[in-house]
């Protein structure tokens, strides 16, 4: 090629650029592959033509389409990692996450998008989950009933693109794929904006029980494993307009009818309540694990409901992620974790991925003790940076969470085999471990035994707690 013939062709080049610029045409095929795209949902062919299958290559691997720490079939204390957590990707943040914040617009061109909402979009959506999924390696998948089919002009309507969605969903699974939970959106539609179960509008109370009848059925078809309510807007933005016990009640009827439909249709999934202190509301009534034990208590749900702890509603409300599940595992109701983590500076739900060592081998902690958390599991309930704009983002960021949290059971794993923590926290109680201790546990001591105690005993030698011990032991097991 001469001179001239190459600075025309670098100017026809330049020109088609500017051109498209200009048409502004939002790409609407996977990448690289356009020949076979057409705008319709039935594009069989590969949306992450770069990105191979993921495999574990161990902690000295630089790449970073790889696993360092999560080896899925390798055992760690008697059970495979694969199995102690269940790992699941939300649709919602993964494939409909936008970049968009209250201040600008969306930033993710993903290929495969065409800037709709239609049926088509769907499907073509759902396509892209479940190569995403396989090529991630992992068996879960979590979605709400608006995220993967659009809204119609009715109820009808609606239910019928939620069918035909679900049934390419239910294709796609194959035999292994299967959601670790499904759940129905009644926060982003304006008939919600007082609440579903807790509206005082009574046609909305029902339309969000039509709602979450349909979204059980649905995940009960495509071999769902739970069933998660998360209240975004069951709760107040003030109590001079609300009566709290009247909603309180309404939600409580919400759920026993939702665990009364459960069972009419021969769905064993576990319902799971998740709990969060606010945002959208003011104050919602799910406030945290201790509060949602207490409802269950009151309104005797307990037995029917477990719980689905969300790290970054656990900071929201003021505890740590620790706090909240081993509350919940002390009750009985660990049941799901919602992976994240949120920012300590920014004061809401930033659904991060979660990347702290120290934090993840504290919640692998509760897993331990609590055996595991099947039929829950981990579900990523984590989306991007706004900044962060490569399709392989979407990857990476699964396979650094994976790994954290690997290394969180590793540790474990080291801390048990050492035994020093435990061997601590055994010391600090061994007083209870005696004739009396027993007694008091047994609920055998009476106060006025204990005063011809106390004063047959005199001053209590009080020891250490030995926590800058205790932290040391945890620290180097990191
Ligand atoms: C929002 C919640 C939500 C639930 C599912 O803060 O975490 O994503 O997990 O509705
Ligand atoms: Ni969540
Ligand atoms: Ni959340």
């Amino acid at each position: 090629m001469n001179m001239d013939s190459g600075k025309i062709l670098l100017l026809l080049l330049c020109l088609n650029v500017a051109i498209l610029g200009v048409i502004g045409n939002p790409p609407t095929c996977p990448a690289d592959v356009d020949t076979q795209c057409s705008a319709s949902s039935e594009w069989k062919g590969e949306f992450f033509p770069n990105i191979p299958k993921v495999k574990y290559e161990g902690p000295s691997s630089k790449n970073p389409l790889a696993f360092k720490w999560y080896n899925a079939d390798e055992e760690i204390l008697g059970k495979k990692m694969k199995d102690w957590f269940r790992f699941s990707v939300a649709f919602w943040h993964t494939f409909r996450g936008t970049g968009g914040d209250p201040f600008g617009a969306p930033t993710k061109n993903w290929p495969w998008e065409d800037g709709t909402n239609s049926l088509d979009m769907a499907k073509r959506r759902m396509r892209a989950n479940f190569e995403f999924i396989n090529k991630l390696g992992v068996d879960r998948w979590c979605f709400h009933d608006r995220d993967i089919a659009p809204d119609g002009k009715t109820l009808e309507e609606t239910n019928a693109n939620l069918d035909e969605v679900v049934a390419l969903a239910k294709e796609l699974q194959g035999t292994k794929i299967r959601p670790l939970w499904g759940t129905a959106q009644l926060f982003m539609h304006p008939r919600y904006m007082h609440g579903g179960a807790t509206s005082p509008e009574l046609g909305v109370y029902a339309y969000a029980a039509a709602q979450v009848k349909k979204a059980i059925e649905v995940t009960h078809y495509l071999g769902g494993e739970n069933y998660v309510f998360w209240g975004g807007r069951e709760g107040y933005q003030s109590l001079l307009n609300t009566d709290m016990g009247r909603e309180l009640d309404h939600m409580a009827r919400f759920l026993e009818g939702a665990a009364a439909y459960k069972k009419k249709i021969g769905f064993n999934g576990t319902l799971l309540i998740e709990p969060k202190p606010q945002e959208p509301t003011k104050h919602q009534y799910d406030w945290d694990a201790a509060t949602t034990s207490n409802f269950l208590r009151k309104y005797n749900l307990l037995g029917e409901f477990k719980l689905n702890i969300e790290c970054n509603h656990a900071t929201l409300s003021g505890h740590s992620c620790h706090h909240e599940l081993e509350t919940a595992r002390l009750n009985g109701l660990l049941g799901n974790i919602d992976a994240n983590t949120g920012d300590p500076q920014t004061g809401w739900d930033t659904d991060q991925f979660l990347t702290d060592i120290g934090e993840a081998t504290m919640i692998m902690l509760s897993v331990v003790r609590n055996g595991g958390l099947a039929p829950g599991g981990f579900n990523f309930d984590a989306k991007l940076r706004r900044e962060s704009t490569d399709v392989e983002d979407l990857f990476i960021a699964h396979i650094s969470s994976m790994d954290t949290l690997a290394r969180g059971l590793r540790n474990v794993a080291k801390l048990i085999e050492d035994g020093s923590l435990a061997e601590l926290v055994r010391k600090r109680y061994e007083s209870f471990d005696t004739e009396i201790g027993a007694q008091i546990e047994a609920g055998k001591a009476d106060f006025e035994f204990l005063e011809k105690k106390a004063f047959e005993w005199g001053e209590p030698k009080v020891p250490s707690a030995k926590q800058e011990l205790a932290e040391m032991i945890f620290q180097s097991a990191l």
